[in-house]
């Protein structure tokens, strides 16, 4: 079974993910709305509730839980990592995000990681400072 029909039929019977559901996946299956900004097969990209930029969206695997998981997981992952950073910088694009913006993954209780389920945060729009707290 394929990674993407096994995250379908978990979603169609309300089972949980590995990780157990987050309100990232109640967004993927808009359940509760989002303003997404792209979507494609296998990313999602959305405006963060709580801003910490002018411009801030965050970009999730929809199959995929953490990146713990995932850099343990199989080598096609690559690819998929790979895929969410390109789409963080077609929408940093798309945003008018041209005099520059960050990428951000907090992962683990010591990366301030609130939501467990892999996110990009992309900020940008006002002049950022280094390094962050
Ligand atoms: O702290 P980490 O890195 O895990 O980031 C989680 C991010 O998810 C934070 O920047 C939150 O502001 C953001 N967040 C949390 C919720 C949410 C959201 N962004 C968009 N829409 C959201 N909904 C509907 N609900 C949230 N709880």
């Amino acid at each position: 079974m394929s990674e993407e029909t096994a995250a379908k039929e978990a979603a169609a019977s309300g089972a949980a993910s590995k990780g157990g559901p987050t309100i990232f996946d109640k967004i993927i299956s808009k359940q509760i709305p989002a303003t997404i900004i792209y979507e494609d097969d296998t990313s999602l990209a959305f405006r963060d509730i709580n801003p910490q930029a002018p411009v801030h969206f965050l970009v999730i695997p929809k199959h995929v839980d953490g990146l713990t998981q995932l850099s343990k997981s199989e080598p096609r992952h690559e690819q998929l990592l790979g895929h969410l950073l390109f789409i963080a910088g077609k929408v940093a694009k798309q945003e008018g995000l041209d005099q520059g913006f960050r990428v951000v993954i907090n992962d683990g209780a010591q990366g301030c990681q609130s939501v467990y389920h892999l996110h990009l945060h992309i900020m940008g729009g006002r002049q950022l400072t280094w390094p962050p707290g």
